[in-house]
């Protein structure tokens, strides 16, 4: 009786674990594909309704940018403008071992030095030049939990766009 136990017992177990193991059966890594629109947004008033800001932008982020009254518009020579160069979108959530396959269109009228780097700071993709009017592709597989940043050196820390991966399920 007892051996039949013991390998009753054995043969359940066995069930058991090829039961868990299918449950925690991972989903099969995929590829996203984002469109990225490479924009320039801005706003602006004249000094009657809002006076400049006393801080120039540019100290806060080479992304930021101030005309003064006179700069923004020859034809309206009291309006001052802000504006500001941004990824979108600029925030992407994936999992671990997933393609993510960047279709990219640069719609200001300035060129982006791109880089890529991984959670650990580590540079997966090398700086290349993004120019204007032009579409441009990249592609990684986000290996590693966390973080990847891209970021355009011209105009960071506000420029850049966080790939966040996450643990698969
Ligand atoms: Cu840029």
């Amino acid at each position: 009786m007892k051996p039949f136990g013991f390998f009753a017992t054995a043969m359940l177990t066995g069930l058991l674990l090829s039961s868990n193991e299918t449950m925690a059966q991972k989903s099969a890594p995929t590829t996203h594909t984002i469109f990225v629109a490479v924009i320039e947004i801005k706003g602006g008033t004249s000094p009657e309704r809002l006076a400049p800001p006393p801080v120039n932008p540019k100290d806060l982020s080479k992304g930021y940018e101030l005309k003064a009254p006179g700069e923004a518009n020859k034809s309206d020579p009291k309006r001052w403008e802000v504006s500001s160069y941004m990824f979108s979108p600029n925030s992407v959530t994936v999992r671990q071992g997933d393609t993510v396959k960047l279709q990219a269109i640069v719609v200001d009228a300035d060129e982006h030095h791109v880089r890529l780097n991984d959670p650990d700071g580590r540079e997966v993709i090398a700086e290349t030049k993004w120019n204007y009017e032009r579409e441009h592709q990249l592609s990684f597989v986000a290996k590693k939990n966390g973080a990847y940043q891209l970021t355009c050196s011209d105009h960071a820390p506000t420029m850049a766009a966080t790939f966040l991966v996450l643990p698969r399920k």
